[in-house]
């Protein structure tokens, strides 16, 4: 059969195989890092003053994936809408917050970071008064990782996890 012996077509049969094999595990290999490359840290959000009815939430949002990702937009079930601020100082020293359009990027080993003073999570439209103590659950939407539930607890001056380990 073409100067092929038997035993040659077993020997192309299994490096077939194992080519085959490796293919499946390196696909698998990069499906698995595609899922687990977004990490959430440090998420909290603040108490609502008085009758207002919109907080700000904080988190670290690290990329470790080999491939950027994008923040498109948050959710909750507590609160209207979740808009994603900037907040920029005016040249007359006036701090301003911008509503950022279009998803916020996340570059491979990047992390975004939404801190009191900079970018944060805007909770607009809350139904009822958020207290320190209580949580509410955030989903993130990322253009590649698609949904991320983050459990946010409020608290009026950090993440309370950061803060008992002090
Ligand atoms: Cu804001």
């Amino acid at each position: 059969m073409f100067g092929l012996t038997k035993l040659r077509l077993f020997e192309i049969g299994v490096a077939l195989l194992l080519t085959l094999g490796a293919l499946v595990f390196v696909g698998l290999t990069v499906w698995a890092a595609e899922i687990a490359s977004l990490e959430v840290a440090d998420a909290w959000a603040r108490p609502t003053i008085g009758q207002g009815r919109t907080a700000a939430a904080y988190m670290t949002i690290a990329n470790k994936g080999a491939t950027g990702d994008v923040l498109k937009s948050a959710r909750t079930a507590k609160a209207k809408a979740v808009e994603m601020h900037q907040t920029t100082m005016t040249a007359d020293g006036i701090m301003q917050m911008r509503k950022v359009e279009g998803g916020l990027p996340i570059e491979a080993g990047a992390s975004l970071v939404f801190e009191p003073g900079g970018s944060h999570l805007m909770l607009v439209g809350l139904e009822d008064a958020l207290k320190a103590g209580e949580e509410l659950m955030l989903t993130l939407e990322f253009a590649h990782a698609g949904t991320v539930d983050v459990r946010v607890p409020v608290a009026a001056s950090g993440p309370p996890v950061a803060s008992s380990s002090r």
